[in-house]
């Protein structure tokens, strides 16, 4: 018997980001030491955090893919010392994943590519029992962000989800144990992020928990002034994660846990 996903991770719960990269999009490099991550992980649970989201690759705009074993390298010493607190795996890759769940306890598979990127990797999760994450994306991290383009953002993004969650299902994956994720910043430009927003109850009337990764995008420092902003603030980070979870979303990705718990705790109650 599994936990169906809503009672694993109540409305609103928070997921804590250990990115073990040179180069994520938002907070770069800081946890790229395993010592680093492991205590900003560890922190992360302290502070409210329901899940920590352990990444070894990043996919900010621009950036090229890791091999398996550099991202093997990087992620496999965090997640030991992170061993028996909730982690959650950010990888396109089935033997990542694979490693992740089935060795060293993680709970969740956050695949960006929705199981598009590594043909093994449906199996893996249904073999497994993960719960998993599947994320709108429009083209590859590398190019996505040179001309992101949509008739309907907020229908094609629901669109795909949708046939993103059937596959999913097919393939074994009992659907109690998956959230959708629109992908804010993942080919899409400011307009068409602040519309997924907006309008995030077309992608909750899915029918699956929702989670919103906004915390330091981009998009928040553009609507700050900046129109060449890479990052956005802690402050925009948590008025967006407020309004995302009054219109539905269940997880909120983060990069600052403290500063969301508390308001989202507020937010809950009001
Ligand atoms: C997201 C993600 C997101 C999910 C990143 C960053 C960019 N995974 N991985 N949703 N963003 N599911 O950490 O700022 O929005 S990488």
């Amino acid at each position: 018997m599994t936990v169906p996903f809503e009672q694993r991770f109540p409305r609103p719960s928070v997921m804590g980001v250990v990115n073990v990269t040179p180069d994520s999009f938002s907070d770069a490099g800081v946890h790229f030491r395993p010592e680093d991550a492991i205590a900003a992980g560890r922190r992360m649970v302290d502070e409210g955090a329901a899940i920590v989201d352990v990444g070894g690759e990043s996919t900010r705009p621009g950036s090229e893919g890791v091999s398996v074993e550099e991202e093997l390298r990087r992620v496999v010493p965090v997640l030991e010392g992170l061993r028996g607190l909730p982690v959650s795996i950010d990888t396109a890759k089935a033997e990542v994943a694979r490693v992740a769940v089935a060795e060293l306890g993680a709970v969740l598979v956050n695949d960006v590519t929705a199981l598009r990127g590594d043909s093994g990797m449906s199996e893996v999760v249904a073999e497994s029992g993960a719960f998993l994450c599947l994320m709108h994306m429009q083209g590859a991290p590398r190019t996505m962000q040179l001309d992101p383009r949509y008739g309907d953002v907020v229908a094609e993004v629901a669109a795909f989800l949708e046939e993103r969650l059937a596959f999913a299902v097919a393939a074994g994956i009992p659907e109690e144990r998956i959230c959708l994720d629109p992908g804010i910043g993942f080919g899409k430009t400011v307009e068409h992020n602040l519309e997924l927003l907006r309008r995030l109850d077309e992608i909750a009337a899915l029918g699956r928990p929702v989670l919103v990764g906004i915390s330091r995008k981009s998009t928040l420092g553009r609507l700050l002034g900046d129109p060449q902003a890479r990052t956005g603030t802690t402050a925009a980070s948590v008025a967006a994660a407020v309004l995302a979870f009054e219109r539905g979303a269940s997880i909120l990705r983060v990069h600052d846990v403290r500063e969301h718990v508390e308001a989202l705790a507020v937010a809950a109650a009001l």
